[in-house]
């Protein structure tokens, strides 16, 4: 396969991210192109969820791509391999990205021919959640082997996400992870969080993620 793009993101220069973040997050309004932020630890499942939210949407709506990470390109070449638009960001070591980042991304990626623009950020539950990136909406995985707890743990991500997926809902029987209460805990830390139960590898509740994303980016781009 030929190689991504790799794009080596800097630090803002901006001194407050929030004003650029609302700077970003009108101008991608006014060029009428969706950002998603989609955020999680490492391994709980960006990718593949990507992967099949894409099957379920590159009909409907002109989809780019964003990986984050620190170093290869491998998620970028596995979006690519889909047919959508997908470029790889560096972010030199950072463990997350901010608004500026973000739109030397964007830059890059083109909003011309790009309605729906996806940044997976970088895997880690802590600094990703401290800053606004300028997407339209926030959305979060967490997987199963995780552990129901996490939301205790990690006040901050849960609360600034509008939509939280529970992911690897297939492997359930084998931990000790308790859907209701996990429910209970992620509600405790953001009572407006839609919570969607999905199995990236089966495709289960993908339909349900498909119609709400669908909802919010005919909402954006109206
Ligand atoms: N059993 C199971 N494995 C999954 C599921 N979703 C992802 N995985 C696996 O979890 C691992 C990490 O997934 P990946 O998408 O790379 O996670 P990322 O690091 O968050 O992008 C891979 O081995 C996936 O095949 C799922 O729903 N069920
Ligand atoms: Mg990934």
């Amino acid at each position: 396969m030929d190689n991504v793009r790799v794009i080596e993101v800097k630090r803002s220069i901006f001194e407050s991210n929030d004003q650029d973040a609302e700077k970003l997050r009108s101008e991608l309004k006014a060029s009428k192109t969706f950002l998603l932020n989609l955020m999680s630890s490492p391994g709980s499942g960006k990718t593949t969820t990507l992967t099949r939210t894409i099957e379920f949407l590159k009909e409907k709506y002109r989809i780019g791509v964003m990986e984050a990470d620190i170093d290869s390109d491998v998620d970028a070449k596995t979006i690519a391999a889909t047919g959508v638009k997908s470029i790889q960001l560096h972010t030199g070591g950072m463990c997350h990205l901010d608004a500026d980042m973000t739109r030397q991304g964007i830059r890059e990626l083109g909003t011309d021919d790009v309605d729906f623009a996806i940044l997976e950020n970088v895997g880690n539950l802590v600094c990703p959640a401290e800053f606004d990136t300028g997407s339209s909406k926030n959305a979060m995985i967490l997987s199963v082997p995780e552990g129901h707890d996490k939301p205790l743990k990690y006040p901050l991500m849960f609360s600034i996400c509008d939509v939280v997926l529970i992911n690897k809902i297939d492997v359930m029987p084998y931990f000790d992870f308790d859907l209701e209460k996990c429910k209970e805990n992620i509600l405790f830390r953001n009572p407006n969080a839609k919570i969607i139960p999905i199995c990236a590898k089966t495709g289960e509740g993908m339909q349900e993620w498909a119609d709400w994303l669908s909802e919010n980016i005919d909402k954006w781009n109206s």
